[in-house]
């Protein structure tokens, strides 16, 4: 077994069990994907690994984590993950990996990795973006953003990671193509249209049929405010 897939079986092996997911891909497809000032700054042959969470990851991650911890500086989901990032990066001792989260920023407030595009490249969920609407409706001073279906889950997951395995080139791994599991005009404006103006209801998550979704109690917490999301967990007396 190469190096690479070593490393993706032990990652796999540890994320699985708490309702993630992850896809490895080589830097060079995401930069050849993004514009300025988007790119990674690292050689293209380097090998990168996007995690997902599905939907019981609240059931099998955040709700254990939430159990056993009880003061928090950020949003709990975030904290949990970064938490987990970290377990990740602590199995490979020898390893020098960046981990960038889906909330992280650069200074200027750019984010510092596009999850939908790693997601996209990494063969995970396919990533619908106005362009790929052969009749588009919208008129050009609409701002339209494009939005990620993973073939089992349709929207009901979200991107959450991507890490960087640094010293670790993988000059002949394939690209696989996101499955299109939303082929034609009508069903892509119809979910842009769900995901832009009425995201809210839930509804562009189920554009597809789709094999798991998130539990009401789960519903319920990603409906209230973050601000209010403590509260919920019975935590407001406990934060920092
Ligand atoms: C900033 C942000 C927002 C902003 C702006 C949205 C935006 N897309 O710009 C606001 C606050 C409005 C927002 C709202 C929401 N967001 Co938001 N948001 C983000 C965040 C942090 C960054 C997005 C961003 O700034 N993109 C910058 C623009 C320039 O990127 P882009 O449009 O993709 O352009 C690139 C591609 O086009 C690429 N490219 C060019 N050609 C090609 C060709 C191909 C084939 C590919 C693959 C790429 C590609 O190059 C461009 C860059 O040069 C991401 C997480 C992340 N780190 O990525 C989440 C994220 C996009 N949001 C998400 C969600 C779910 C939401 C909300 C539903 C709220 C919520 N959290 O529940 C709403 C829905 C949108 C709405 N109707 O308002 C999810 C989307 C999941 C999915 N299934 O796609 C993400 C991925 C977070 C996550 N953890 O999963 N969001």
């Amino acid at each position: 077994m190469d190096r690479a897939t070593a490393i993706w079986e032990q990652v796999e092996g540890y994320i699985r069990p708490l309702g993630l997911e992850s896809y490895p891909f080589k830097i060079q497809w995401y930069n050849d994907k993004v514009k300025d000032p988007f790119p990674l700054p690292y050689p293209g042959d380097t090998l990168a690994v996007v995690i997902l969470s599905t939907p019981n990851m609240f059931e099998k991650a955040f709700k254990p984590f939430v159990a056993k911890k009880d003061c928090y500086v950020r949003d709990p989901i975030d904290e949990c993950l970064l938490s987990h990032m970290q377990n990740i990066k602590a199995i490979f001792p020898d390893e020098d990996i960046d981990c960038m989260q889906d909330f992280e920023l650069h200074p200027n407030h750019r984010p510092k990795v596009l999850v939908q595009t790693a997601a996209h490249v990494a063969g995970a969920a396919r990533y619908y973006q106005r362009m790929d609407v052969k009749e588009d409706p919208w008129g050009k001073d609409k701002n339209i953003y494009g939005v990620s279906v993973h073939p089992k889950y349709g929207g009901w997951f979200a991107i959450r990671a991507v890490l960087v395995f640094k010293n670790i080139l993988v000059p002949e791994m394939e690209y696989k193509e996101p499955p299109d599991c939303v082929p034609t005009d009508e069903l892509r404006i119809d979910l842009l249209n769900k995901y832009n103006f009425h995201w809210k209801d839930w509804s562009f998550r189920d554009v597809i049929p789709v094999e798991d979704k998130y539990s009401e109690e789960q519903k319920v917490y990603f409906d209230t405010p973050p601000a209010d999301r403590k509260a919920l967990l019975g935590l407001e007396d406990k934060t920092a």
